[in-house]
């Protein structure tokens, strides 16, 4: 059962050292809600501090208020905790047992998952990000500045895509236009989060570009990159996650699939997907898994073997 807004900000009133941390790796939400709120309690004359873990370069745009730390000395002990952006208790990693030693803790969240595993919960599946629900929670109540305007901003655009996935909603659309009203630069926010990549990351996409390669008249994509051509742009695999979102997008393809070499002999393959082929079907065959439009698999063995395979079990689809 949820909590109202009014009962957290009790709790709040009745705290003065208060820790917020998002979940493990945390993204443009996680971070944009922990700062966000931050901030505002930090107005409010909390002492704040923001526990999370490294991030990425990208997600440096995002204003934190200077709150954020990565660890904690281990008498500290803040009289509540709020975790944000987190399913459940062990997406706060290593800072559950300090979650769970302190006395007033509070989880909001928008995981449909979530577990309510805080003496009091906000959850609201309905709302495109947690950042969303940090500004319903903050409004009217504590004071919103430039920073944590553009903070929240740029949670609820990382979340929603810019806003382009269906969780964006016309409350989404009323808060962002509040937002709008304050003077950040919201076109620099978004170019960081979705349109800044690596000088690595650049070439990679251009070898994967070239290997490009249409089967069944044009409606799957394919291209395959070696371990000497990752080596040689010198990017992670990390820096190969938007290949094969990117291909889909040849006009006429119904999925795409992307693979690449971890380790010599061993591959990552990545599809993605229309409404026409569950590509999570596909990558459970190979002992993978994830969404019907996104899924992945490792396979060991030849390039071109294991590609042939894969598009035999997407032709059933077609
Ligand atoms: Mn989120």
């Amino acid at each position: 059962m949820n909590n109202t807004f009014d009962e957290l900000r009790q709790t709040i009133e009745l705290s003065q050292s208060i820790a917020i941390s998002g979940h493990i790796s945390p993204d443009g939400d996680a971070i944009g809600a922990c700062s966000a709120l931050a901030m505002s309690l930090t107005e409010l004359g909390k002492d704040v501090v923001v526990i999370l873990d490294e991030y990425q370069e990208n997600f440096e745009i995002i204003p934190t208020g200077g709150l954020i730390v990565k660890n904690v000395d281990d008498e500290y002990l803040p009289d509540l905790y709020i975790a944000v952006d987190c399913g459940d208790k062990e997406r706060l990693g290593t800072k559950a047992k300090l979650f769970d030693e302190t006395l007033y803790t509070i989880n909001i969240d928008h995981h449909k998952s979530n577990t309510f595993f805080a003496k009091q919960n906000y959850v609201d599946s309905e709302a495109s990000s947690a950042s969303e629900i940090v500004f319903q929670l903050i409004y009217n109540y504590a004071p919103i500045t430039a920073d944590i305007a553009a903070a929240i901003y740029a949670g609820i655009v990382f979340d929603t895509g810019g806003f382009r996935h269906s969780s964006t909603s016309p409350v989404t659309m009323a808060i962002v236009s509040e937002l709008m009203e304050y003077d950040f630069n919201f076109t620099e926010i978004y170019n960081s989060i979705f349109h800044t990549r690596s000088f690595g990351e650049a070439r990679i996409m251009g070898v994967a570009l070239f290997n490009l390669k249409e089967v069944f008249d044009g409606r799957i994509v394919t291209s395959i990159v070696t371990d000497e051509e990752i080596k040689k742009c010198g990017v992670t695999s990390d820096e190969l996650s938007e290949v094969s979102s990117y291909i889909k997008g040849v006009s006429g393809t119904v999925a795409s699939v992307f693979m690449y070499e971890k380790k010599p002999g061993t591959f990552k393959v990545s599809m993605r997907s229309d409404d026409l082929v569950d590509v999570s079907q596909v990558a459970a065959k190979f002992g993978g898994g994830g969404h019907m439009r996104a899924s992945g698999c490792t396979i060991d063995g030849e390039a071109n073997k294991i590609l042939e395979n894969i598009l035999l079990e997407i032709e059933k689809q077609l």
